[in-house]
């Protein structure tokens, strides 16, 4: 495998909802999900330019299984834009669970952004919310930088770490995923074909071994 240099004049780190629900004991814990960690905060440490995405959603999100009678977490409902997973009641403006890692390095990001905050649209992607039309500003803000590649961490890979590398791509950017910094919830099949999509829409795939400065 080659080395990947990074440009710092036109690459950026985008780390994905490293938050205490998607870890270890959270409420929508993903196994091992803490495991990210050390190369979240390795590559941090390497980027001029680190970005990081926030799931941060208000009670009753329409995306709870809680908001639903006789619904459990993980099924899927139809929504007024499409199927939509639901999901124990996580990542609350303001809980615990929905703080960052304590040991996730977040003073040195130049950007966070919050998603999920529309009670009736649930969001992944830190592009778009999932009607996929909603924006979140980031890929003005990235191409206001000159920023033209992304580089991927985070949680969950088959969730918002896939939908952002696709919308990114969609977007016009460069993304190289970065395996070992990114840990999945793998529901019904989610993580092969989050990887296949990934792959087909021209994910380049990678170990953080490989990138270097
Ligand atoms: C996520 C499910 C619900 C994620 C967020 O960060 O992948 N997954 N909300
Ligand atoms: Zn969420």
């Amino acid at each position: 495998m080659t080395d990947i240099l990074i440009d710092q004049n036109r690459d950026a780190l985008l780390v994905v909802d490293v938050q205490n629900d998607f870890c270890p004991g959270g409420a929508l814990e993903v196994v091992d999900g803490d495991a990210v960690l050390p190369v979240a905060n390795g590559l941090i440490g390497l980027f001029d330019h680190t970005i990081i995405t926030q799931d941060w959603h208000p009670p009753g999100h329409s995306s709870f299984a809680s908001s639903h009678a006789g619904r459990r977490p993980l099924e899927m409902i139809e929504m007024d834009y499409g199927p939509q997973t639901l999901w124990p009641d996580h990542c609350i403006q303001g809980s615990s669970g929905a703080r960052f890692h304590d040991a996730l390095k977040v003073d040195d990001a130049d950007l966070i952004i919050r998603k999920g905050r529309n009670p009736a649209i649930d969001s992944y992607s830190a592009f778009f919310e999932n009607d996929r039309t909603t924006p979140t500003g980031l890929s003005g803000y990235l191409a206001t930088r000159s920023l033209s590649r992304l580089f991927l961490v985070g949680l969950a890979t088959d969730f918002c770490v896939n939908f952002s590398a696709l919308d990114a791509r969609r977007e016009g950017f460069d993304v190289v995923l970065v395996e070992d910094g990114c840990r999945a919830i793998d529901v019904n099949g989610s993580l092969d074909q989050a990887m296949v999509a990934m792959r087909d829409s021209g994910v380049r795939f990678a170990d953080s071994g490989m990138i270097v400065t």
